[in-house]
């Protein structure tokens, strides 16, 4: 059993040593990416959400926890990584305009990655017309978008409908996530899919595409 406490631990600290002995040492005894990940890295992590809700850290010690929660999942990349073959398919991922919340967006793009998509991540702060211009120029399948902010989460939206009003011939899928979001807004804000974690984007993005 992982222990989420020496994650959290890990996480505060600021030499990257710890975190590194933690994930490997992980690795060794068998756990798998994925556990590693979700009982380890992100249940750190949701420690780490408490005590900054509850005012006991600051920006700084999160931005630390966040550096240290990219490092930890760079080292769990390559697990998750399939070898060869072609990318069927194409998501263009970006977490919205006015927020600048990414690792679970990256934790997305990884396992995107690892299922054959071809990923192309716009980064943090994405105006909606930015969308626009890269469905244009990329011309995926799936759009994914993020937002960690309640206030955020409104902006999304503003760029699925950016996306439904725009000329191009082009009209990819849709699928949001972040913690404030929920399967109800999803559907409310005309998105095409709702996905909780980076595994259920995965399942999500190809129940879209296979019922094509
Ligand atoms: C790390 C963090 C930060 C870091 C971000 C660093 C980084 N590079 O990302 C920093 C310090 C910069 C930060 C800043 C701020 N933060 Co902050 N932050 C967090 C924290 C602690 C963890 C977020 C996280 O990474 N979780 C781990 C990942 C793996 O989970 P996830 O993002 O939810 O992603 C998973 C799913 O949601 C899903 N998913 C995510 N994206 C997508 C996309 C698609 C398409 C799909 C299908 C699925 C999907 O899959 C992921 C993997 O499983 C949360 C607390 C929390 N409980 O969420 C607060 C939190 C989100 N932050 C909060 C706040 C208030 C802020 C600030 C306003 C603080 C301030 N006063 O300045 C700023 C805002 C900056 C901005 N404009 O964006 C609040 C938001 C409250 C609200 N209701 O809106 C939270 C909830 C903390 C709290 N409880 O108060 N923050």
């Amino acid at each position: 059993m992982l222990k989420p406490e020496d994650f959290y631990g890990a996480l505060r600290e600021v030499e990257f040593s710890l975190i590194d002995d933690l994930v490997k040492k992980a690795i060794a005894e068998g756990h798998s990416a994925p556990q590693i990940l979700n009982e380890g890295l992100i249940a750190g992590m949701a420690i780490v959400g408490k005590e900054f809700k509850a005012r006991d850290l600051w920006v700084p010690d999160v931005l630390l926890a966040a550096r240290n929660m990219h490092r930890g999942i760079e080292l769990l990349e390559p697990l998750f990584s399939k070898e060869g073959g072609g990318s069927k398919w194409k998501i263009v991922l970006g977490t919205v305009k006015g927020d600048i919340h990414d690792i679970g967006k990256n934790l997305v793009s990884i396992m995107m990655t690892g299922s054959g998509f071809e990923v192309v991540d716009l980064g943090v702060d994405v105006p909606a017309e930015k969308f626009v211009t890269t469905i244009k120029d990329h011309q995926p399948q799936i759009i994914g978008l993020s937002a960690l902010l309640t206030t955020t989460m409104l902006e999304m939206r503003n760029v699925i409908d950016a996306i439904k009003g725009s000329s191009g011939d082009i009209k990819p899928y849709v699928i949001v996530g972040g913690a404030p979001v929920t399967e109800a807004f999803a559907r409310e804000i005309g998105a095409d899919g709702y996905g909780a974690d980076a595994v259920s984007a995965v399942e999500v993005a190809i129940n879209l595409l296979e019922k094509k």
